[in-house]
């Protein structure tokens, strides 16, 4: 069969294409096409102008502007003009005022402007053959304060050029796996304004900031002339160009090509010609998805196989593959692969092989598309949420020494504690209000808050909210499973945590223990719930390495100079401290409570005097927020009674409505009388049938988020309320149902087949992703990955090579900690 990524010549695909083909040849036109998408395509290339613009939240997040999916990866973006050399996450983006397509000319033109200079754009871009035109137009000079800064720039992703070679007029180099070229410093006054006035940098006392030399200039570069499927020619006869690498300022930082914008000029004043290379024929290599896992015995087991649009579907067929102990390899199976259809970009064909249940290790084939091997057995699941439990968890202890083997994760961080926030409109999209809502004076010492709490993934800061979804999530954790497990040592004493090493305690007591101490200490200190304790200063937000040299330690002076330590050692002039931001938010404080009357319960007996705490805390500030709430007239009874409605029938009630609260009422059965349970069949039966839905809405039968962020916890969510669906009601849902979300996770899913989890039990899981290790190009075990980034109109993709992006590569506590009420309850389900 034909169907495999190959790098055929034009005879054979000539040949293949009359036979087989006649929807290529249409296809497989060298020029590039405005599509029905509104982005210019041919075989192998895809280029995006601001289907995805910039979003304010986070700036630059190195997903946006004018894009380019080169033979199924996406290695550039950025295209846009821009007010750096190689612009960091926070300095300022373009705000898009108007996107224009015009099928007839074949352009896009998008409209640029930053506010904070007054300063606007065009961008034009044209399809010419095989290439694009990429101009800039001005109708007013580039602002004075941004002569010789602004210009237009492109991105390249540094894992899939470094180590290529590029070529400039003649003159030939290669990307630098590292970034060791040449900067000069130049004073602050000159450097363009950055995200609400914040500076990412650390001057030192200097007043002056870091600028990159380029690596190269020129009017003519071809980049990655040793790789076909990343080669790109890019010229200009009007203007400059300079590469740069973005990794000299962050490590987040792209391979930056730029054309500063002349000065005093209006009209046509850059223009680029692009062409990315396309490999004759090229056809993406099938992405067979399965569970890297493996399967048990009699569960379904469906492999989804992802195929190129220009791959033909028609009367395929898979086969199982058994991997012998005698170094043989016989077909186990093999049978036609069913069609579902077009989702997105791709096409979809499944390969059903529930039938073989003979235990032993197999591979999936394809065409001529082999995959890595995995078990069919009926311990394939066993220790799936062991690695987050006894490692991921502990890592991301907050204020405390983490330890393993000879490894320190990391050292005691914030011992200087945490200042009350004045007011500001920060980052991280954390704000501090006019008033303080506290006894404490803007930077005064809030007392006891370095305790207790967990970090917040790839960022180090405490948010409230999070936290006590982690708590609420290890408690339903002990409540529903008890486990036992003992793998880590904590001492509150000692402040000091070791992995694999027992202490005699149940784990998941010493983490609901460790989150509540936090939050309680919020409660009692600040006298409601902070909405996070955060970095006050932009430059140690971005923290790279360990947790522990964020901040001096010591408390802050203002009446010290900037570096300097007090003779005692004790305070410095740096202005480090760590922020509570504590506007008060009613509803905050009502989870909080929530959290606390449960803690309170499980904690009795374990330690009672943090359990009296939470309790006394829970009941203060459930009735403080009440008043407060009944204050602003909002009128809980109302909503209330519209959540119940669908329940009693009244409401219009389908079954997305049942899917919004379902885990709620579920999670109730064991406090409620028989007919409580009785009375949710119906709502049960709705839920199937919205389980059911996501088989026609897309081929792998989950709820696929679309948003900024890949939506891991939707799937995961939706997970635990399947599993607990099943067990309060196997005759309405089936067993076979619960294996959506397991299949998704250990990698049956779109863009490769790599098990979202870190080294759980997966032959290939994924290696490249992040918690509090961003920096790292590694993992953290048991680390569950965001998911499948959706990039507009019609990619998705999750990078293994490229850890930064947050929306696909960074594990989240609350995430993570769901991921053990799903595991928890999945295992138990399956090894019934
Ligand atoms: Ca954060
Ligand atoms: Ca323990
Ligand atoms: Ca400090």
């Amino acid at each position: 069969m034909f169907n495999q990524y190959r790098k055929v010549n034009m005879r054979q695909l000539l040949i293949l294409m009359v036979a087989l083909l006649p929807s290529v040849m249409m296809r497989g036109q060298s020029d590039l096409r405005l599509n029905d998408l509104e982005y210019f395509e041919r075989q192998g290339v895809n280029i995006l102008v601001f289907s995805n613009s910039f979003n304010g939240g986070f700036n630059d997040e190195k997903n946006s502007g004018i894009e380019i999916i080169h033979h199924g990866v996406r290695t550039v973006q950025g295209g846009a003009v821009r007010l750096n050399n190689t612009p960091e996450q926070w300095d300022l983006v373009p705000t898009m005022t108007s996107r224009q397509v015009d099928r007839e000319k074949g352009t896009i033109e998008v409209g640029l402007r930053y506010n904070d200079y007054d300063f606007d754009s065009r961008v034009v871009v044209t399809a010419k053959g095989g290439a694009v035109e990429i101009a800039v137009w001005l109708d007013k000079p580039v602002p004075e304060k941004l002569a010789g800064e602004a210009g237009f720039n492109m991105e390249f992703l540094p894992s899939q050029y470094w180590l290529k070679t590029y070529q400039v007029d003649g003159r030939l180099g290669r990307f630098p796996r590292y970034a060791t070229s040449q900067t000069v410093t130049r004073p602050n006054s000159e450097k363009p304004r950055q995200f609400k006035g914040f500076k990412t940098y650390d001057d030192r006392g200097t007043n002056r900031f870091v600028d990159p030399l380029p690596l190269e200039t020129g009017h003519s570069i071809t980049v990655a002339t040793d790789a076909p499927d990343r080669m790109i020619r890019i010229s200009s006869d009007d203007a400059e160009l300079k590469l740069f690498d973005g990794r000299m300022l962050a490590q987040n930082g792209w391979f930056v090509l730029r054309s500063v914008l002349p000065t005093g000029k209006t009209g046509k004043v850059v223009t680029w010609t692009v062409e990315p290379h396309a490999i004759p024929g090229w056809i993406r290599e099938p992405n067979i998805g399965f569970s890297q896992v493996g399967y048990t015995p009699e569960q379904p087991k469906v492999a989804v196989i992802e195929l190129d649009k220009n791959d033909p579907v028609q009367a395929g067929s898979a086969t199982l593959l058994r991997l012998n102990p005698d170094g043989t390899t016989t077909t186990a199976y093999t049978a036609p692969v069913k069609l579902w259809g077009p989702y997105f970009k791709y096409n979809y064909v499944k390969f059903d092989f529930s039938q073989v249940k003979e235990s032993g290790v197999y591979c999936i084939e394809y065409g001529k598309t082999r995959t890595n091997d995995f078990l069919i057995d009926a311990h394939v699941y066993d220790k799936i949420t062991d690695a987050t439990t006894d490692v991921w968890v502990p890592i991301h202890m907050n204020h405390m020494y983490v330890t393993e083997g000879y490894r320190t994760w990391h050292g005691e961080p914030f011992k200087e504690g945490y200042l009350q926030a004045p007011e500001s409109d920060h980052f991280d999209l954390h704000r501090q209000g006019s008033t303080t809502d506290t006894k404490y004076n803007p930077l005064e010492l809030i007392p006891g808050l370095n305790v207790g709490g967990f970090f917040d993934a790839g960022d180090f800061d405490i948010e409230t909210g999070s936290n006590i979804n982690v708590v609420q999530n290890f408690i339903r954790t002990w409540e529903l499973f008890h486990p036992q497990r003992d793998e880590t040592f904590v001492s509150q004493e000692q402040r000091y945590v070791e992995l694999h090493r027992p202490d005699g305690k149940p784990d998941i007591m010493q983490f609901i223990e460790h989150g509540v101490l936090n939050l309680v200490t919020q409660a009692e200190q600040i006298g409601h719930m902070a909405s996070t304790l955060s970095n006050s200063v932009l430059d140690n937000y971005h923290h790279l390495g360990d947790a522990a040299s964020i901040t001096d330690g010591l408390h802050y002076d203002p009446s010290l100079k900037p570096y300097q330590v007090s003779a005692d050692g004790r305070s410095s002039g740096t202005p480090d401290d760590m922020w509570a931001f504590t506007t008060r938010n009613p509803n905050l404080d009502l989870q909080a409570a929530g959290v606390f009357t449960s803690a309170a319960r499980v904690l009795r007996g374990y330690n009672d005097d943090l359990a009296a705490r939470s309790e006394k805390q829970a009941n203060r500030l459930r009735s403080e927020a009440r008043e407060l709430l009944a204050k602003r007239h909002r009128n809980h009874d109302r909503q209330a009674e519209a959540d119940n409605e669908w329940l009693t029938g009244t409401g219009d009630g389908n079954y997305r409505n049942v899917a919004r609260n379902l885990q709620t009422m579920l999670d109730s059965i064991p406090m409620k009388d028989a007919t409580y349970k009785e009375k949710l069949r119906p709502a049960v039966k709705q839920y199937l049938e919205y389980i059911r839905s996501f088989d026609r809405d897309n081929p792998y039968g989950v709820p696929i988020g679309l948003g900024n962020w890949a939506g891991v916890n939707a799937v995961l969510n939706f997970g635990i309320t399947v599993n607990y669906a099943h067990i309060y009601y196997p005759d309405i849902v089936p067993k076979d149902e619960v294996y959506r979300v397991a299949n998704w996770l250990y990698g049956c899913h779109p863009y490769h087949n790599y098990s979202f989890v870190a080294v759980v039990g997966a032959a290939r899981p994924k290696q490249v992703f992040y918690g509090n290790n961003r920096a790292d190009f590694s993992f953290i075990p048991g680390n569950v990955a965001p998911g499948l980034l959706f990039r507009k109109p019609d990619h998705f993709e999750n990078y293994d090579d490229w850890p930064f992006l947050w929306g696909q590569n960074e594990g989240t506590i609350a995430g993570n900690t769901q991921y053990i009420i799903f595991g928890s309850s999945f295992k138990n389900i399956v090894t019934e």
